[in-house]
């Protein structure tokens, strides 16, 4: 088995206003990933400004700052092997135009700056991530039992 890892997913808000939260989670959940922490939350500016620090100064940075604070998102913790790029494969590239069917940016999307869904982008980015988001308490252990029902 590949070493379990956590990320961090963001049902952003067009997807929050188009109804699809529950079939985004579920891909994730069919894929074979656990849930270890889930709400729904607003984000605000100051928030938004740190989860996205490495795009301030780009031009789309106060668009983006704007999109992912403009609704309700649900913001969930995702573990298992590899989760970071499972994750990232499972969700596609950032421009839905180019993300290959069957990934919910391909399946979904239309638009770079609409495109559904966040995702860690490395082991080191869903540290700082999950972190962000959620209190230690926050994250939810589950039976070391139920590893061998789910992962190899
Ligand atoms: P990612 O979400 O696939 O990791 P990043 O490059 O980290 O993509 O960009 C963060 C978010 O910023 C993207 O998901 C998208 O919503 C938005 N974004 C990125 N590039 C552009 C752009 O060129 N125009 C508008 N929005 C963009
Ligand atoms: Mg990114």
């Amino acid at each position: 088995m590949d070493a379990p890892q956590r990320t961090l997913i963001l049902v952003k808000p067009d997807a929050m206003q188009r109804g699809l939260a529950g079939e985004l989670i579920t891909r994730f959940e069919r894929r074979g990933l656990r849930i270890v922490g889930m709400k729904l939350m607003q984000i605000d500016d100051a928030l938004a400004r740190r989860h996205y620090a490495e795009h301030e100064g780009k031009p789309f940075f106060a668009g983006l700052v704007a999109y992912i604070t403009s609704a309700p998102v649900v913001a969930a913790v995702l573990e298992g092997p590899a989760a970071v790029v499972v994750v990232r494969n499972t969700i596609g590239v950032t421009n839905p135009a180019e993300a290959a069917p069957g990934t919910i940016r391909g399946d979904f999307g239309l638009e770079r700056g609409r495109n559904l869904v966040h995702a860690s982008d490395s082991p080191e980015s869903g540290t700082r991530e999950v972190g962000l988001f959620f209190r230690p308490e926050e994250i939810v252990s589950w039976a070391r039992d139920t590893d061998r029902w789910i992962f190899e």
